[in-house]
């Protein structure tokens, strides 16, 4: 495993809730996962949120004040130094790795990723409701609480929605071509999702489709692993680090051999 990693020209990270969980950040479909609590038809659409905006910024507000106490995991950091090219200059992982990510944690940001796609936005970033001209592009906001409650558009002071893409929502164009050109790839890692949610959890069969080698970490199986060429059963803040390290390990081996 670790010497098709350095084998390879392009490797593609595709991530999911699992990635954040050593990091204390709930998951949607574990044990205790969010949609164990709520219904997900009932929080996570526009409909909803057309509904009851007041209900859907609590949960939100709620889950920015979770996130704000956690922080990146040793999966996230193995990710971010892959991603960055001084990754490449000391031979370890090949210069061409992409990060697609259905997180709106940002937790990936926060540990310094490059070349990362967040493919269902952002739960620290917000867009008009209304969709006025100004505010259709998204802004940030890091306040935790949020005040006002609900948040307003700062253009034209109607409501403002989480930038994130609530179920029967497409996600943005730019970020589907990103990622359908990223699982053209070498080497494809799904890590800690559970393959449910769509189009995110077609890009292996792109991938596979690609001839890519793929490969999932996650302590339980998924709709992935029967297709996945190999699945690795742990959690993401031990296998990436140990993966790295065998990588290393390897990279140095081979600067010593004698050609
Ligand atoms: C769309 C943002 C077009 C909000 C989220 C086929 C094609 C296209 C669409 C569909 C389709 N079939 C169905 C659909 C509709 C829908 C969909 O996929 N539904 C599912 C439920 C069947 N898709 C959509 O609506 C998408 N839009 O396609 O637009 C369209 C338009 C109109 C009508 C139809 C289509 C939009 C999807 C995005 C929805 N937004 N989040 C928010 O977060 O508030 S989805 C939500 O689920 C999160 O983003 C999350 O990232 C995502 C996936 O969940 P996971 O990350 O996998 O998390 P989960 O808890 O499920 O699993 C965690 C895994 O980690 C587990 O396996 C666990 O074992 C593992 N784990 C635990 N600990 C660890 C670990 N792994 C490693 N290490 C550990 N330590």
């Amino acid at each position: 495993m670790a010497a098709r990693l350095l084998a390879a020209r392009r490797v593609t990270i595709l991530t999911g809730a699992g990635v954040s969980a050593a990091s204390g950040v709930p998951t949607f479909r574990g044990p205790d996962g969010l949609w164990r609590q709520y219904r997900p038809e009932d929080l996570a659409t526009s409909t909803a949120f057309a509904r009851n905006p007041e209900l859907v910024w609590e949960w939100y507000g709620w889950r920015r004040a979770k996130v704000a106490a956690c922080h990146p995991n040793a999966a996230h950091t193995v990710i971010a130094a892959w991603s960055a090219s001084e990754a490449a200059e000391g031979g370890r992982i090949p210069a061409d790795v992409m990060v697609l990510t259905q997180n709106v944690d940002d937790l990936h940001l926060r540990a310094g990723t490059r070349r990362l796609v967040r493919l269902h936005g952002s739960i620290w970033e917000m867009s008009c409701w209304g969709r006025c001209s100004a505010g259709a592009s998204p802004w940030r906001d890091e306040n935790v609480p949020l005040s006002p409650m609900p948040p307003r558009c700062p253009h034209c002071r109607g409501l403002a929605r989480p930038a994130v893409v609530w179920f029967g929502e497409s996600l943005r164009a730019a970020d589907v071509e990103s990622a359908i050109d990223a699982a053209a790839c070498d080497v494809f890692l799904t890590v800690g999702t559970s393959a449910i949610v769509y189009p995110a959890a077609g890009l292996v069969h792109e991938a596979r489709r690609h001839g890519a080698f793929t490969v999932e970490i996650n302590p339980d199986d998924t709709a992935a692993s029967t297709i996945v060429d190999v699945a690795l059963h742990g959690g993401a803040e031990q296998i990436l680090p140990e993966l790295d390290r065998l990588a290393k390990q390897d990279a140095g081996a081979r600067l010593r051999r004698p050609e």
